[in-house]
């Protein structure tokens, strides 16, 4: 029974100023999840305020990409120190965190299409540890390197490890309706088109509608909720938005 969780950048950073941790919303999540214990769970974290800004910084996105090593190490190096924040915060609550680099395993080829082996992920969670991956640059051929968002590292790791449970702990209760309120359950984008065209621009990794349209593609059904949610996912509630 594999669960995975996302933890948003904007959950675990503060997301206007470069490099910063919001260790207080960190420690909580860690807590949460160290409280609840669950069995055979992947975590997977966003790039907040520090992927994104060294990302804009070099002019590197999903789709275009750089062959200058400086900045791709910039942006790897950026989310290797947040992702040192999160397993260290995670371990300090008792989860057997360990950290898995993407950058070291995937590649991405002229189409856009990514591999990621699972080979590592899988002997650690064979081993009793929680595999924690994070939204980084990949090789892209004919590219220099590209941006792998922790979305797409989601959807990824969902369909090769048949993933049970997907969890999305956002800025955000869930998805929201053009009046602002959480919608409950979503198992066809075309019905709430409007409402998510509207939040696509705000995230330059591919925004709610791309999150919402590639979770409606998985087998496994995926929630999308707030932190203050984040214990009753783990509980095996459905909070905030369910994508199935
Ligand atoms: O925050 C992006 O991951 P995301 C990571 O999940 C980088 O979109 C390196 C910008």
């Amino acid at each position: 029974m594999t669960t995975i969780l996302k933890l948003g950048g904007s959950v675990i950073t503060a997301k206007d100023t470069p490099e910063t941790v919001d260790n207080e919303a960190l420690a909580a999540a860690a807590e949460a999840i160290g409280a609840a214990d669950v069995e055979d769970l992947v975590i997977v974290h966003g790039g907040g305020s520090f992927g994104h800004h060294h990302a804009e910084a070099h002019g590197v996105t999903t789709t275009d990409g750089t062959h200058d090593a400086v900045g791709v190490y910039a942006i790897h190096d950026a989310m290797r120190r947040l992702d040192d924040h999160v397993v260290e915060a995670l371990q300090a609550a008792g989860v057997s965190a360990l950290p898995v680099d993407p950058f070291s395993v995937a590649s991405r080829d002229e189409t856009g299409e990514t591999t990621l082996p699972t080979a590592v992920v899988e002997r650690l969670q064979a081993e009793g540890f929680v595999p924690v991956l994070f939204g980084d640059v990949v090789v892209q051929a004919g590219a220099g390197a590209t941006i792998l968002s922790g979305d797409e590292i989601v959807v990824s790791l969902a369909r090769s490890l048949g993933a049970d449970r997907i969890g999305l702990c956002s800025g955000v209760p869930g998805v929201l309706d053009s009046s602002g309120a959480v919608i409950d359950r979503i198992a066809d984008v075309g019905a709430v088109g409007d409402a998510l065209g509207e939040s696509e621009a705000t995230d330059v990794t591919g925004g709610m509608a791309g999150k919402v349209r590639a979770l409606l593609d998985l087998e496994t059904p995926a929630s999308i909720f707030g932190p203050a949610d984040l214990a009753a996912f783990l509980a095996g509630e459905d909070p905030g938005t369910l994508i199935e």
